[in-house]
């Protein structure tokens, strides 16, 4: 296994849309394996392959508190099934060191595809809710920023800008 880069913000590759997964082979499985080793390693609840410069519909998540828990969702679509908002502290690996509050939808239902290609469901709330609505963003090539003020968005853009350019 190994682990793979993930892109930062404003990385313009973060702003590709992913495509279908068609394939369900053994890179698709490579891919599967190595997002998760690279999840844990970066010590996130989620990774969607658009981070990792991968642009295809699929994406991993592990909110338990164990990390005994990992989930895959390949093609994943949610209908919302409560319209009232929960508000949670995002943060994300490709915008590294800011948390800001950002509001979604509190229950979803997740239609997705395992790593065989088998269709499933499920009903998703609260950190999970919030998660796989956040990696889904990221495979239409959304980030978390994009719910905040220009003003926010502006300023975090501008310190990462600063740091990339002293750690390239
Ligand atoms: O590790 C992560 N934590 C997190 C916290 C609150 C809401 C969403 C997330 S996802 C993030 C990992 C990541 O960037 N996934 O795309
Ligand atoms: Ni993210």
């Amino acid at each position: 296994m190994a682990t793979l880069a993930i892109l930062e913000f404003p990385d313009p590759r973060l702003r590709k849309q992913a495509a279908p997964v068609t394939q369900f082979d053994t890179a698709l499985g490579t891919l599967i394996d190595n997002m998760f080793e690279t999840m844990y390693a970066a010590q996130g609840i989620g990774l969607a392959a658009t981070q990792v410069d991968v642009h295809k519909r699929l994406l991993v998540i592990d909110v338990s508190e164990n990390k005994d828990s990992p989930q895959v969702f390949i093609n994943p679509s949610f209908e919302v099934i409560e319209e009232e908002l929960s508000e949670y502290d995002e943060g994300c690996l490709s915008v590294p060191g800011f948390y800001e509050t950002v509001s979604r939808p509190r229950k979803i239902k997740v239609k997705a595809m395992d790593r065989d290609g088998q269709p499933f469901e499920l009903i998703a709330e609260g950190i999970l809710s919030t998660c796989i609505q956040h990696e889904i963003d990221h495979l239409d090539g959304k980030l978390f920023v994009d719910y905040l003020s220009n003003l926010k968005r502006q300023r975090i853009r501008s310190k990462l800008e600063k740091e990339q350019r002293k750690s390239a």
